[in-house]
């Protein structure tokens, strides 16, 4: 048995890095390249493996020390020999080397310039594999630099840009947002004069012997991590949170769960505001963390066993048969968490009701003829006219009437929004979105209906932004174009109802002398029944009703 002191490797350009988390301690047994602590800078945060298995008999860092390459971390008592590629610094520096003999070493003095085509692969990004790409920069034709970011790719341990190892004219993207993707793969191909990086980046044929995750080996590999979110080893992340360090700190101090604060800025990351928002909004009781609503009695948002359930089965599927088993993607974990928090905490009742839309869709067919008529001849841009976009006018217009319908419970209080943002549900490869439209009581139907098709575009591509799926005061959830008959549709909260609509159908109408056929609407309006009633939601969808069956009452 020997003891071994275990040491800070290279991290890159940190010079100093503050110790944010203990994540062992004396006593503990520790595998080689175990995470130990959590560092942060102020432009990340990282986790600091074992270079050696053993047992910790020494703490040599507390929370708060500042450190940098080189500090001992702690000392083992190490149970073999320490693992080769780890982490004393000489070592992990060595980790990362340029491979390709076009890719320039680290300070070499200037680019490579050459005429032709380039690959640009994921450069060495640790072991992190199968990383989900979030965002995707740049598009075909694009003049790119050396070192612009190309595409945000996101672990479970962290968010960060994978920028371009030479500069040129994007010819070919080979991924798109949804894609995985792994150390070596090809992300791009660039045309023209094209200038190799400095080699910060170390190149797929280097993978073997960058094989250990090291801040040394992402920082090196010129990635900036966005969020790196310092949990303990097998802290659940779902909704992972995209925060700077900083940002992260600051929630730490107010002690805000950060995986429950809605980001608003850029790429919903979140950002001190929005922080500042949820804390002030817990403070007046506007809302509640997840820890206060399983502690409450009229109990809520926490899980089965906080609310006295009994647990989630545990199958063993495979016993049964073959199965297969896939993680589910980031928006619909996201989604997933709010839906269930939605459904849990509003005690929501739906009505069911038919409207008659004989009159409303002849009109719209025959607009869309004249539309597309009018597109052919060249007069104008031709605009597909929904009855979605009818609906949003509808709802407005019962919206107005009905205000509750159009307001957010704040506490004890109700704020009711003189302004009218409608959400619509949106099916997308990568799950459920709710694009919104502004301001639709100032819009017209042709108008309503283009920003719709532009924004179900945006959330299929993954293009929306946060901003585009903010502020909605009342939501709809169209399930014409597809089928069924009527629905229960979740409450988005903190709006307090949502228009679940589903296909509309001939049926034999009976209009006081005999049966006539006209054309249904099912329509299934769900509502917090903590601020309206059911006489309200019953006059509420009898008004929307005798909107869709005579237009002309929007204007009334
Ligand atoms: N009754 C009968 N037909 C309808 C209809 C209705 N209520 N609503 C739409 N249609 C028809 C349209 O007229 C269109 O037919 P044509 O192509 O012949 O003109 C066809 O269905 C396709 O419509 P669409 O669904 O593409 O367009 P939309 O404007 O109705 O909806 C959007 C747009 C973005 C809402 C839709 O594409 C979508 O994503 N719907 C799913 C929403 C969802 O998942 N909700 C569930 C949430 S809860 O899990």
């Amino acid at each position: 048995m020997t003891s071994l002191e275990v040491q800070v490797p290279d991290i890159g350009d940190f010079d100093e890095v503050t110790v944010i988390e203990l994540m062992v301690k004396v006593g503990d047994t520790v595998k080689a390249e175990q995470s130990l602590i959590t560092v942060e800078s102020d432009k990340a945060s990282m986790e600091i493996p074992s270079s050696t298995a053993g047992v910790v008999k020494e703490m040599r860092v507390a929370l708060g020390d500042k450190i940098k390459q080189g500090s001992i971390v702690l000392v083992v008592e190490a149970a073999g020999e320490p693992a080769a590629p780890a982490a004393a610094p000489a070592a992990v520096a060595a980790t990362v080397v340029p491979v390709a003999a076009s890719v320039p070493v680290a300070g070499a003095p200037a680019a490579a310039v050459s005429s032709g085509r380039v690959e640009v692969h994921v450069p060495d990004i640790g072991d992190f594999k199968d990383l989900a790409v979030i965002e995707v920069f740049v598009k075909p034709g694009d003049t790119i630099k050396v070192e612009q970011s190309l595409i945000t790719v996101e672990s479970d341990k962290a968010s960060m840009e994978i920028p371009s190892s030479h500069a040129g004219v994007l010819k070919e993207l080979k991924v798109k947002v949804g894609d995985t993707v792994s150390m070596g793969d090809l992300l791009a191909i660039l045309e023209g004069t094209v200038s190799a990086a400095l080699a910060r980046v170390a190149v797929p044929a280097a993978a073997s012997a960058a094989a250990v995750v090291t801040p040394a080996a992402i920082a090196t590999a010129a990635v900036a991590v966005l969020a790196a979110p310092a949990h303990a080893p097998g802290a659940p992340t779902l909704g992972l949170p995209h925060a700077s360090p900083s940002v992260r700190k600051f929630a730490r101090e107010l002690g805000v769960p950060l995986e429950e604060v809605i980001g608003q800025g850029p790429k919903g990351r979140i950002t001190q505001t929005d922080v500042q928002t949820f804390t002030k909004a817990v403070m007046t009781g506007g809302t509640q963390t997840k820890a206060q609503a399983a502690k409450s009695p009229a109990a809520s948002g926490g899980d089965g066993a906080a609310l006295g359930l009994i647990p989630w089965p545990k199958v063993d599927f495979a016993k049964f048969g073959p199965i297969e088993r896939k993680e589910m993607g980031r928006i619909k974990k996201i989604s997933g968490a709010n839906l269930l928090r939605n459904a849990i905490m509003i005690p929501a009742v739906t009505n069911h009701d038919d409207a008659d839309i004989t009159e409303l869709e002849a009109f719209r067919v025959s607009i869309n003829l004249e539309n597309e008529k009018a597109g052919k001849a060249g007069l104008s841009a031709s605009v597909k006219v929904t009855m979605l976009a009818f609906l949003i006018k509808a709802c407005v217009a019962a919206l107005k009437k009905y205000p509750e319908f159009n307001s957010s419970l704040d506490g004890d209080a109700l704020v009711y929004k003189n302004y009218w943002h409608i959400g619509f549900a949106a099916d997308t490869p990568n799950g459920l979105m709710v694009p919104v439209i502004r301001d639709c009581e100032k819009k017209g139907v042709l108008q309503i209906s283009q920003e719709m098709g532009e924004l179900a575009k945006k959330a299929r591509d993954g293009k929306l932004g946060p901003a585009e799926m903010s502020g909605a005061t009342f939501t709809i959830s169209s399930l014409g174009g597809i089928g069924g008959k009527y629905f229960t549709p979740i409450i988005n909260a903190p709006e307090v109802a949502i228009l679940g609509v589903c296909k509309s159908s001939m049926e034999p109408v009976w209009d006081g002398k005999q049966f006539v056929p006209r054309l249904m609407l099912p329509l299934s309006l769900t509502w917090d029944h903590r601020v309206i009633d059911g006489a309200a939601a019953a006059r509420f969808n009898a008004f929307l009703g005798q909107i869709l069956s005579d237009f002309r009452r929007v204007l009334l």
